[in-house]
């Protein structure tokens, strides 16, 4: 019986499933959300802001508490028995910086000599928390970047993407001239996916080229670090970085400290984690661009699989590895989730009544329309903190509470729509993802704005089911399509179709976008 253990370590929480990959069936899902079981971090949403606008951080340690209070929650179900290998992803672009103390921690837990994961590596940090996806404080640097490199489009020409303020390496820039002593400290950067791999395995883990892709530092073309653009990043970064490989590459085996507490078998194999975005890919059975994916998280994304060299004129969309081989397109919204609850906490709805109020108004919302963003957004790049409501007067009184909550979902799917054309996207099916997507009036909405039908999966974990799905093929050479065939069928029921004739939304797209052009 071959038992596979995906891992996603997300902005709120990490998360875990096992799968038999024999009986096509997932055995056991688990989750520790950081703001419920690590109260102590002072992050109840998994991040902090930092002094300085723009600045969002978390804390590394708290990832490895949560994943070994996931680890032990796993093994108190029985869960961690025949477990044949191991894999796993993280939110994308957040850095971890190490000392040179962080060989010896490694070879401690590989060794299964370390007693206590967070005494040995909290040492190891040179720097105390880390930037993560969320952070937009890297302007200049973006703009620095692009300038030594001859122009934004060149650097996207390279790397995928124009520089951006989350990417890995706009950060590390960041670092570099903020804090040149502690950068000076700093023997290794790790992502979080190549962090978190690396604890696992009590060695230093590889980047794949689905993560790597969202740093501005990796050539797309050539799958390595580019000299040119590490060299505009910071000095000496070549030395700091792990190597970058395939997504099919294997990290190493679980180190003795996992081995001897959670009673997994010695030289249990581990495939090099990826990005979340580049997993749910995976997850949701999406290796052909017939089938798009569109993930409504803490962050909202739409992404496909595509041929190699598109790229997004506007320069908010992302050409990514794509673990599978190849690339994927990615485009990411930062008002997703945080914003759909912001909407509901300001009407005083509880999630079933924010459900039933998208049943109770009609397709393009008698013309009341959200800017939906609380916090500022990258696609497109807006600074806006707060929500901007156009309609009737009592709507915009917010005085009709369902309106607002299909204003907000339409606003947000209207933006979708219109920032991922670059990607041409002409889809069979749109698979949908992440919490909100369990939400019929939403998968309705979706299959009505891309006039596309809309799949959803039983499980809602497409992230760590990428994970279980990559190791059973690389790790057990299970065949991709048998594993899809198991896991990656729609739920039965859960297809929606649109209800609207085609160009019903074509008045809101355009108005949407003609409203929106007055706050870039
Ligand atoms: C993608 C992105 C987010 C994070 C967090 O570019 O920034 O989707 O991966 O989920």
């Amino acid at each position: 019986m071959a038992h596979l253990l995906g891992i996603d370590a997300s902005t709120q929480s990490v998360s875990a499933l096992v799968i038999d990959t024999d009986g096509g069936a997932i055995e056991r899902e688990a989750s520790v959300n950081f703001g419920k079981r690590l109260p102590q971090y002072g992050a109840p949403s998994g991040f902090v802001a930092g002094a300085r606008p723009g600045e969002v951080f978390a804390d590394p340690m708290m990832w490895v508490e949560a994943l070994e209070q996931l680890l032990e929650e796993l093994q108190a179900a029985g869960a961690l028995k025949n477990i044949a290998a191991v894999c796993g992803a993280a939110q994308q672009h957040g850095s971890v910086y190490l000392n040179e103390k962080w060989p010896c921690a490694l070879a401690a837990i590989r060794e299964g000599r370390a007693e206590n994961l967070r005494a040995r590596l909290l040492p190891c940090l040179a720097r105390a928390r880390s930037p993560i996806w969320m952070d937009t404080s890297t302007a200049e640097e973006c703009r620095e970047i692009a300038e030594a490199l001859g122009g934004r489009e060149k650097v996207c020409a390279l790397s995928g993407s124009v520089p951006v303020e989350r990417f890995t390496g706009p950060q590390i820039r960041r670092f570099w001239k903020r804090s040149p002593e502690a950068y000076g400290r700093t023997t290794r950067i790790h992502l979080v996916s190549s962090f978190l791999c690396s604890v696992l395995c009590g060695q230093d883990a590889p980047i794949d080229t689905g993560d790597g892709a969202g740093m501005n530092l990796l050539n797309l073309t050539t799958g390595d670090w580019d000299g040119a653009l590490l060299d505009a990043a910071a000095p000496q970064l070549r030395e700091k970085l792990p190597p970058v490989v395939g997504g099919g590459t294997r990290a190493g085996t679980l180190g003795g400290y996992f081995v001897k507490k959670f009673g997994f078998a010695p030289e249990t194999p581990v495939l090099v984690f990826t990005g979340d975005n580049p997993s749910s890919l995976v997850g949701m059975g999406a290796a052909t661009p017939e089938t798009a994916v569109i993930s409504l998280g803490t962050s909202d994304t739409i992404f496909a699989a595509m041929p190699q060299g598109a790229f997004d004129p506007e320069g908010f969309g992302h050409a990514f590895g794509n673990p599978l081989g190849g690339q994927m397109s990615l485009q990411c919204f930062v008002n997703g989730s945080l914003a759909r609850e912001a909407v509901r906490e300001r009407i005083g709805y509880d999630w079933a009544a924010f459900a039933q109020a998208l049943f109770r108004t009609p397709a393009g919302n008698d013309g009341n329309r959200m800017l939906p963003f609380v916090r500022p957004e990258i696609s497109p790049r807006i600074d806006l903190n707060r929500f901007v409501l156009k309609g009737d007067a009592e709507f915009e009184r917010w005085e009709k509470p369902a309106h607002a909550v299909r204003a907000c979902v339409e606003g947000q799917l209207l933006n979708m729509k219109l920032r991922s054309a670059w990607m041409g996207l002409r889809p069979a099916r749109i698979r949908l993802t992440g919490g909100a997507a369990r939400d019929d009036g939403i998968a309705q909405i979706v299959a009505d704005i891309f006039q596309t039908k809309v799949e959803r999966l039983p499980s809602g974990g497409s992230v760590a089911l990428g994970a279980t799905l990559r190791a059973a093929h690389h790790c057990l050479g299970v065949p991709l399509a048998d594993l899809e065939s198991k896991f990656c069928r729609p739920a039965p029921g859960s297809t929606r179709t649109p209800a609207v004739p085609p160009g019903t939304y074509d008045v809101p797209l355009r108005a949407f976008e003609t409203w929106i052009a007055q706050y870039r």
